[in-house]
């Protein structure tokens, strides 16, 4: 008999609502993972992916995930795992660190046996490069087999990867499939193979509203009493209280209602995600949010799904983007002969193929005076980068509103896709950063 905890979809390293507090929260659930499987005496944790949330988790996201693995490694408790979308990289795996640290096992084509269960490892390989996937495993003389793998498998909802074919393709015969990426726990029986997601340890987007927990799986001859081998229970984790209040306006009514309904909940610490249908008069969602912090509410995010109708013809009046252009240029602080550069190359007056020209001249005629080279003003930094990077910027794969990166607008997009974290880039190539953030640092500065 071999009894492990299947988690996945950790997600640490994740500022959800931009709340370091919420940061903190998925590092947490993962200790408590870990603290289980201690306490439990499991024979191993088994991770399907996603333990990061970006590809370059921060200094403290890694070093408190260090820490739990450390604490996991010193019970003698094995750490096995693969890797997820979120944090795969170019140049080597966070997870190979941890494995060259002792803390880890990485696993894939070969067998790792625990107990009597051989488990192999397949990552997050993108939709387009599937085809070329032979799923060939190396044979084991264990009783139990176990694939542990990344992806949005059938049948389960939003899935692009057919199960039968990767049961059907392996050289080993699965017991069990334990998934990852999916961040709705379900299980299901595929051509005799259980197949399960234990869902994310916390709620990493606004459509998670069920409670979070993980999976105990037991390969047991005598498994849930009949011939099964495999017996999945699920256990609860204790997480971040989320509140969602619901409120359809009707005519005549507005903000108060809307506080009215919000008050109704114990809003401490909690997580509030307030929406709004109906009839009723317009609300301003920053005052309900301001309202929810002062009632206690960690964060409080208000969509108003209503759509606006009116009779008045709207005014709008557009910025003259030549205005805009200059006043950012101006705040650029750019040397005399700066200005002067940018005034040719977008000047009507001198004509495309006269401008490198013109721009040497004008250069040239100023080489005498070295204060003409000299900035004004401008960033103190002088990058002027704080103007476009937000401050989560640490997700470089490019998400959108669409991906579940905390958001204002990530409340309201989620009825298509609910529960996974597929995003819209998974299926390209990882894009490197060219410039990370302060405090992170790359694979390739360990590796
Ligand atoms: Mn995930």
């Amino acid at each position: 008999m071999t009894r492990v905890i299947h988690t996945g979809d950790t997600h640490v390293g994740y500022q959800q609502y931009h709340s370091p507090v919420r940061r903190q929260d998925f590092l947490d659930a993962f200790g408590a993972v870990v603290d289980d499987a201690i306490d439990d005496d499991v024979d191993a944790v088994v991770h399907a992916g996603d333990l990061f949330h970006d590809r370059r988790p921060e200094l403290p996201g890694l070093m408190g995930t260090i820490t739990v693995l450390r604490r996991l490694a010193d019970a003698g408790v094995p750490f096995l795992a693969v890797v997820g979308n979120h944090e795969s990289t170019r140049g080597g795996q966070w997870l190979d660190l941890f494995e060259r640290l002792g803390l880890a096992t990485r696993l894939g084509g070969s067998p790792t046996v625990v107990g009597d269960t051989a488990f192999y490892g397949l990552d997050h390989v993108p939709v387009s490069r599937r085809d070329d996937l032979e799923y060939a495993f190396e044979p084991h003389d264990a009783d139990y087999a176990a694939l542990v793998a990344h992806g949005l498998f059938e049948p389960f909802a939003h899935a692009d990867w057919d199960t039968e074919t990767v049961l059907d393709e392996s050289d080993v015969d699965f017991d069990a499939m334990l998934l990852g990426d999916n961040h709705t726990p379900d299980r299901a029986e595929v051509a005799g193979t259980w197949v399960t997601y234990p869902g994310s340890t916390e709620r990493a987007s606004a459509s998670e509203r069920e409670g979070r927990g993980y999976n105990l799986v037991t390969f047991d001859e005598a498994a849930v009493g009949g011939d099964d081998r495999v017996e999945i229970r699920r256990r609860a984790l204790d997480t971040r209280e989320f509140v969602f209040v619901s409120v359809d306006l009707r005519s005549g009514e507005g903000e108060a209602r809307v506080r009215e309904r919000i008050r109704e909940h114990d809003l401490a610490d909690a997580v509030v995600l307030v929406e709004i249908t109906g009839e009723g008069d317009p609300v301003t969602p920053a005052a309900i949010e301001e309202f929810a912090d002062a009632e206690g509410a960690l964060v409080a995010r208000v969509t108003d799904r209503r759509t606006v109708e009116t009779e008045e013809e709207i005014d709008v009046s557009f910025a003259d983007p030549e205005v805009a252009v200059r006043e950012r240029i101006e705040g650029m602080g750019l040397s005399s002969t700066g200005l002067d550069v940018d005034d040719v190359v977008r000047s009507d007056s001198v004509a495309d193929s006269n401008v490198r020209e013109t721009v040497k001249t004008r250069v040239e005629e100023r080489l005498d005076d070295p204060g003409a080279f000299v900035g004004t003003a401008g960033d103190e930094d002088g990058t002027g980068e704080d103007v476009e990077t937000d401050d989560e910027g640490a997700t470089d794969e490019g998400e959108t509103a669409a991906d579940d990166d905390g958001g204002d607008a990530d409340a309201d997009d989620e009825d298509a896709r609910e529960g996974t974290d597929d995003d819209p880039g998974s299926d390209d190539e990882p894009t490197e950063s060219s410039t990370p953030a302060d405090g992170q640092v790359s694979m390739e500065d360990y590796l």
